[in-house]
């Protein structure tokens, strides 16, 4: 018999679904039901819900498709919550299947097993749009409908909320397969933006004297076009956090991860009397909590109408794809004449400016700013710098690299240097502890060509540290590296600035981190010093199973507390 659950799994699959991470429980046995005999779709089962949420979100960073997720109703959709705000917060497209009570009796609030009176209102602030089908035959459009957004707009996680009597209700053996992820391949943002604004933004470009390039995670995509477009312009570019390596960090005219929290980019950003910013939300990270004098005229370009003019007033707003603005911006400036010399050392491979940007004096030392920033992050964190550096040095550029949030984390921005986009990832809006672990887990099923880091702290680590119950279930040989300073050590720090001598709540007894994994049956080692990390995390990678790596904590202060002198 063919039911809904059966639609469902058509209409994944029709959208190249591979992977579903979930737990299963009694509203959505149909699902499970459905996929027994289904061997195009991975069935990953998760220790919590939320584990799910950051593994389908860490699939989505790894793959660029959207990752899948499946809870039970009630305590299942609460659990993962905190997942998919992080999703949210960070524009990945997670689709969150949430099963439900029967339809019937969804709306009548009588206190019944997992029920959760209001799951749209729950989920309205974590998600851009959702759906409770109210017919077995309405799931595959639903699933679709998700799909379409994720490619033609902000990728932000979408649900569809499954009542049980659907998922086992027999539905017609010719319904459904209405062209569900048809044109899936070629699926971008409608063409929207008006060719006159990239016109106006050319002029703007070419007749500014200290014009800076932003850019941020939503502009992955363009990453090919945006390296061209820096060399075309012979500009200087910072990228936030979430866009870091989109233009390879090490570029001569890069100034890297914008992250202001270290002063990165803040010349080149204040300074600047035009900014073009592309797929970039001006968070916090970006403007040191909106404190920066970024008074440039603003060239803002977002596939989301309300990001622009949100923090900064545009001078030109453009909504549209990234990668369709970035590339309409690069055919403008390659029909202008090529420059007698360049700005820059020319690498082999990259483009002469145009003739105007050749003229243009360079108005920014790039690499120099860059050394600055480098040597001052050295005296502020030496250890955790030069960790860091070692990791770049045995990690392949392709590698992914989860981080939680904690005391290295922090460095990271401006230490690991990032020469392909989407390689080094924050929980960087929502900010969420226990996001790191599972993320690789998630990604490394997906990517199991590539090695897959989690850095954590011993704080955040036990958030979802039972998750490598799941990697070594599932053999995924992720590497966790544990920095352990028996503390929220983060927390502690800035409560000992802003409350001198008080102190409470920021000190831990973590457990033995070794036993901890041999106990889940993945491996696990010490090291005694941090400086031994990263050839410790290049002998895990020679194995082909989870390991854990306890290490020292770095001791540095919290990038963001002024030390003075410094
Ligand atoms: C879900 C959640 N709860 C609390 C916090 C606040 N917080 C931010 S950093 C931090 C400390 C993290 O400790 P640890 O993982 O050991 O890293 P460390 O700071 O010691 O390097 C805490 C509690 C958070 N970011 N997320
Ligand atoms: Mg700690």
């Amino acid at each position: 018999m063919r039911t809904g659950a059966h639609l469902l799994v058509e209409a994944l699959k029709a959208n190249g679904v591979d992977t579903i991470f979930g737990v299963p429980g009694i509203h959505n046995l149909a699902i499970y039901d459905a996929l027994v005999d289904e061997r195009a779709l991975r069935v990953v089962t998760t220790r919590d819900e939320r584990g799910a949420g950051h593994m389908a979100d860490g699939y989505a960073r790894a793959t660029g498709r959207p990752g899948v997720c499946l809870t039970v109703p009630g305590p299942g959709v609460t659990n993962v919550l905190t997942a998919i705000g992080e999703a949210y917060a960070d524009s990945s497209p997670v689709l969150l299947l949430a099963s439900q009570l029967p339809s019937g009796t969804v709306t009548v609030d009588r206190e019944d097993f997992h029920q959760l009176r209001d799951v749209a209102a729950v989920l309205a602030s974590v998600t851009q749009w959702g759906v409770r089908p109210e017919r077995a035959e309405e799931i595959g459009r639903a699933v679709d409908e998700a799909f379409r957004r994720f490619e033609t707009a902000r990728p932000r996680p979408c649900y569809v909320d499954l009542p049980m009597d659907l998922l086992s209700a027999k539905v017609d053996d010719l319904a459904g397969g209405e062209g569900w992820g048809e044109g899936r391949a070629n699926r971008c943002a409608p063409d929207v933006f008006a060719p006159a604004d990239v016109c106006r933004a050319v002029e703007a470009l070419m007749g500014a004297s200290r014009p800076v390039l932003l850019i941020g995670g939503g502009a992955w995509k363009a990453a090919e076009s945006l390296r061209e477009l820096v060399e075309l312009l012979s500009i200087p570019v910072v990228m936030t956090s979430s866009g870091k390596g989109i233009v390879p960090e090490d570029h001569p005219l890069s100034l890297g991860d914008g992250w202001m929290v270290h002063q990165l980019g803040r010349e080149a950003l204040e300074q600047a009397d035009s900014i073009l910013a592309i797929g970039v939300r001006f968070g916090p990270l970006t403007t040191s909590w909106w404190t920066r004098q970024i008074g440039g005229a603003l060239i803002h370009v977002d596939i989301d109408p309300s990001e622009i003019g949100k923090h900064m007033p545009a001078s030109i707003g453009i909504v549209g794809d990234a990668k369709q603005v970035a590339e309409a911006l690069v055919v403008q400036f390659r029909e202008r004449d090529v420059g007698p010399t360049s700005l820059f050392e020319l690498r082999r491979g990259s483009r002469k400016p145009c003739a105007e940007a050749a003229a243009r004096r360079p108005w920014l030392d790039v690499i120099a700013v860059r050394e600055r920033r480098r040597a001052a992050i050295r005296v502020r964190a030496p250890e955790a710098v030069a960790t860091l550096e070692g990791l770049r040095r045995v990690l392949p550029d392709e590698s992914l690299v989860f981080n939680d949030i904690n005391g290295i984390a922090c460095w990271g921005a401006g230490a690991f240097i990032c020469r392909q986009p989407r390689t080094f990832h924050y929980p960087i809006g929502f900010g969420c502890l226990g996001f790191a672990l599972p993320a690789a887990i998630g990604a490394k099923l997906a990517r199991p060509d590539v090695p897959v880091v989690a850095l954590c702290g011993d704080g955040g680590f036990l958030f979802s540290g039972h998750e490598l119950a799941t990697a070594v279930q599932e053999r995924v040989p992720v590497v966790a590296v544990i920095f352990n300073d028996n503390a929220y050590g983060t927390i502690k720090a800035d409560q000992s600035y802003r409350y001198p001598a008080r102190s409470l709540g920021g000190d831990l007894r973590s457990p033995d981190f070794v036993r901890y994994a041999e106990a889940f049956g993945a491996r696990g080692c010490r090291v005694d010093s941090v400086q031994k990390v990263p050839e410790a995390v290049a002998a895990a990678l020679e194995h082909d199973a989870p390991t854990l790596i306890e290490a020292p904590c770095p001791q540095a202060l919290p990038p963001w507390i002024e030390v003075e002198g410094r």
